[in-house]
């Protein structure tokens, strides 16, 4: 076996019962007032508070630890406008047949359409790419592993760090989303994952009115 470079595991604190109670409440109810939110305000975000996020999001358990992901910032209003055109011509073929029946009736609920404002109104759009393979900087390839469940993970933490900051975000997929990667000029072993649409709400923000399963729904238990 080889050697590994072993510390203990200092920053772990053990709760007492009580304690671990109350934040597991705590922490579902602070997590159920998320919402995904579509009506941006231009106001401008601290990049600072966006670096934090993205630290924090970096910490997430991926394969190998190769933390396979890279995240372009984008607040340049020429980039977003770029991003904006190509994105809606897509989700135009997309809200126009390409998605198919099914996929539209499943929509309809949300109230989505092709117009896409906030990729120009907020003041940040998260690419998130997607580490496919390893490239050095002499152009040496390695593997990647679990790259998709990895960088879902990391985006997961992600939304959760802008939530506790205050913010609010979306998560925006556009379908295909091929024309991120050129416009963003990112090398050839990524592939962008999602838009991470990020801000503060805009005045009067409305968000559909959905609910979300219960524990009976979403878990099973083999006691
Ligand atoms: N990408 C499209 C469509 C869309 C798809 C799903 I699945 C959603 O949950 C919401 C929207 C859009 O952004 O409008």
């Amino acid at each position: 076996m080889a050697e590994i470079h072993a510390i203990p595991l200092s920053s772990y604190t053990r709760l007492s019962e009580t304690e671990m109670r109350t934040r597991a409440e705590n922490w579902r109810d602070e997590l159920r007032r998320r919402r995904t939110v579509r009506d941006f305000s231009d106001q401008p975000v601290p990049r600072e508070v966006i670096e934090n996020c993205l630290l924090a999001a970096g910490t997430a358990p991926n394969g190998a630890n190769k933390q396979p992901w890279h995240f372009v910032v984008i607040g340049d209003p020429k980039i977003k406008r770029q991003i904006r055109e190509a994105a809606e011509e897509e989700e135009r073929a997309f809200y126009s047949g390409r998605a198919g029946d099914e996929w539209l009736e499943a929509l309809e609920h949300l109230g989505t359409d092709e117009h896409k404002p906030f990729l120009e109104k907020a003041p940040y759009l998260i690419v998130i790419m997607a580490e496919s393979y390893e490239l050095d900087e002499e152009g040496t390839k390695s593997k990647n592993y679990y790259v998709t469940e990895s960088v879902g993970i990391a985006t997961g933490m992600l939304i959760t760090a802008v939530h506790r900051a205050g913010l609010v975000s979306l998560t925006h997929t556009p379908s295909p989303m091929g024309f991120l990667k050129q416009i963003v000029g990112r090398p050839k072993n990524e592939r962008a994952f999602l838009i991470l649409v990020v801000g503060y709400p805009e005045e009067g923000a409305e968000v559909p009115d959905i609910s979300k399963k219960s524990i009976d729904q979403i878990a099973t238990f083999m006691e």
